[in-house]
């Protein structure tokens, strides 16, 4: 049988399933990756489930996103972690090596292999031809001790690629033109796979950047072939050993198929607060900006910062505009400060901070009120810059460089020729930031050291007879997890600390949320369309977990966030009836009786509204196995029960 590339290496790692859509499917994982916001959570349910060393090709920690050290919380941290990592044979990417997607494509990154990482934006390694995952921080933990990752069985998509971009175009938007096609919910439930003979005029930072930003369209992920061009990208930085062809099959049979045409394409924006909220930038040329950041693990390559430090070459940043600018990795740092394209930025005027997510986080670099902020990042949600009346738009670096220096939004076309920047044959290849683990003999003898932050995991119970409580909110469509759970620098620190996160939680929606949580003691939250979009933060399940609620009942869900809730023990359920939705009212009295029984027996679903006297009908939308995670209260529990 002919298979898609993505089918071919989820064929050479199936643990059990079979490979229909929508069958729940086990894969053995080669490879996992954590970052520091979701790493700490993350190593302390690997600590406890009592494995030794991680079972895994290779296992790698990095510390990118808490990088701002207001206080003791971050810098303990990354401690915990690097001593985590040392006994338990994980490699430590130490901070100021950079941003753990650019990195792993950089130095760790192998065609075909599986990779899982606690951190939605994973799949950039698809740019590689890896089966590159986002995951919650628990199913990393399981992996890293040699437990398979379960998914479910996506269908398959075609985005075929033709001609070659036109000058000052580029990779991004070539996936804003997705998004713009697709939507934040197009990709849920689907791998994305580039392919037609378009795929060969990208250069593999290129594809990172378009497999990277296929989180925005909720897909499970995004890959490319991998051809020669993976090839020189490889040897180039000294792993092409680790190279190896792979394809899909000529007659390979895809559910959906997209054509873009490269040379139609334009420079375009995504507006707030959506990376699907797609614009032409000739249509917004003219409008004043406020600032600029480019970087991210969207837009942080070598190639990228080449492109933007070409355009300022010379210039001096508009007097209005701030403009911050964070290279990828430590390797495309040193290689801009030793070919003096770092010193064109500097005398620009450009902000230029360390390797790491900064702004796109909202670590610093905050806009100003109603500031209009364009960014090369891959996400604009409401308040996730730490401005809450900021207006993001999503861009490429050649678009951000060009408004930088003319203080409005600029379409980089109009820029005159353009400069070309060639793919070096050799990345400068230092490894010096990477830490790797203890040999195992001396393993036993390290000691994690712990910081006060740290506080115990939420526990959790056995899902009851019956549940029963008040729709303590309802929301609409598209909440992101930054909505959940918002980050940002003051928040951030406290990634270990459930108690004291949860008093932010929904905070951008409705911030009196916790205290009335507090008050009912539990809660069901009520939401529209592709709830839990965006980001992998298993904190967006655990901490409404903190706060008692049970259930979420919605119109369809993430797939990273719906995982991350029957992980925690929270039971996802659907409408059956899209129109339902509009029955409940906030503080409506819900109960869902006997709910065990029927979860167990496959028995249909019914939400009562008590308040309103109307039955809903609800599926849950859970696997078999996810079904005895929720009755257990949460993997940690089944994980022990099955032990
Ligand atoms: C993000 O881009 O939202 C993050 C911060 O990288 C998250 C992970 C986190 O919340 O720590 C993600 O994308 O998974
Ligand atoms: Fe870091 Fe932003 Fe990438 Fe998330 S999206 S990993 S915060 S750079």
């Amino acid at each position: 049988m002919s298979l898609t590339l993505a089918q071919k290496i989820i064929q050479s790692h199936l643990v059990s399933g079979d490979m229909q859509a929508g069958s729940d499917i086990a894969l053995r994982i080669d490879q996992t990756l954590t970052q520091d916001a979701t790493g700490t959570m993350a190593y302390l349910e690997f600590e406890a489930m009592g494995v030794p060393r991680v079972k895994t090709e290779r296992s790698v920690a990095y510390i990118d996103h808490n990088t701002l050290q207001t206080g003791f919380e971050n810098a303990d941290d990354h401690r915990f972690i690097q001593s985590i990592a040392k006994k338990h044979g994980i490699y430590f990417s130490r901070p100021g090596n950079g941003i753990c997607h650019q990195v792993h494509l950089e130095r760790f990154g192998i065609p075909g292999k599986t990779l899982i990482g606690s951190d939605s934006h994973t799949p950039t390694g698809g740019g590689l031809g890896m089966l590159a995952m986002g995951a919650g921080g628990l199913d990393v933990a399981v992996a890293m001790g040699g437990g398979a990752y379960h998914i479910t069985m996506p269908k398959m998509v075609l985005v075929r690629l033709s001609g070659k971009l036109s000058p000052w175009v580029s990779a991004k938007d070539v996936i804003l033109e997705v998004l713009r096609i697709m939507s934040v919910k197009g990709g849920v439930g689907k791998i994305i796979e580039y392919g037609g003979e378009g795929v060969r005029s990208l250069t593999v930072p290129e594809r990172a950047t378009i497999t990277n930003m296929g989180a925005e369209l909720g897909a499970t992920t995004s890959i490319f072939p991998s051809d020669d061009v993976t090839r020189a990208f490889m040897e180039a930085q000294g792993r092409g050993g680790d190279w190896k062809e792979l394809s899909s099959d000529p007659d390979a049979q895809y559910d959906e198929i997209i054509d873009i045409d490269l040379s139609k394409l334009e420079p375009l924006a995504a507006c707030p607060h959506s990376p699907d909220n797609v614009k032409p930038i000739a249509e917004l040329a003219g409008q004043k900006i406020d600032q600029v950041c480019i970087g991210s693990c969207t837009n942080s390559s070598y190639l990228d910062m080449m492109r933007v430090a070409s355009i300022l070459k010379g210039k001096t940043v508009h007097p209005d505009v701030s403009l911050a600018i964070a290279p990828g990795s430590k390797q495309v740092y040193n290689m801009l400060a030793q070919n003096g394209a770092l010193a064109d930025i500097i005398a620009a005027g450009a902000r230029v901070l360390e390797c790491a997510c900064g702004p796109c986080i909202g670590m610093g670099q905050s806009p100003n009120s109603k500031g209009i902020s364009l960014r090369t990042f891959n996400r604009n949600f409401e308040g996730r810059s730490g401005t809450a009346d900021g207006q993001i738009y999503l861009v490429s670096p050649e678009t951000a460089a060009a408004s930088a220096l003319a203080g409005v939004f600029t379409d980089p076309r109009t820029l005159g020729e353009e400069t070309a920047i060639p793919m070096p044959n050799s990345f400068l290849i230092n490894d010096n930031m990477i830490v790797p683990p203890a040999p195992m003999e001396e393993a036993a003898d390290v000691e994690i050291l712990r910081g006060p932050n740290i506080k115990p995991f939420p526990t959790t119970t056995a899902l009851p007879e019956e549940i029963q409580a008040k729709a303590l909110l309802k929301v609409g469509d598209n909440i992101t997890t930054d909505h959940i759970m918002p980050a940002g620098a003051k928040i951030l620190p406290y990634r270990s600390n459930i108690p004291y996160l949860s008093n932010f939680c929904f905070g951008v929606c409705d911030k009196e949320f916790p205290d009335r949580c507090r008050k009912e003691g539990k809660a069901i939250v009520v939401g529209g369309h592709n709830y839990g979009q965006g980001s992998s933060r298993e904190h967006a399940a655990l901490v409404p977990l903190y706060l008692g609620v049970k259930a979420v009942l919605a119109k369809s869900f993430a797939r990273i966030h719906c995982a991350n809730l029957a992980n925690a023990g929270i039971l996802p359920l659907v409408f059956k009836n899209e129109a339902d939705y509009d029955t409940i009212d906030q503080m409506d009295e819900l109960a869902l009786p006997d709910i065990r029984e029927k979860l167990i027996h496959h028995e249909p679903i019914l939400v009562k509204n008590l308040t309103k006297n109307v039955d809903i009908p609800a599926e849950a939308v859970l696997t078999d196995r996810q079904i005895d995670m929720v009755l257990a209260g949460g993997l940690l529990n089944y994980t022990k029960e099955n032990a």
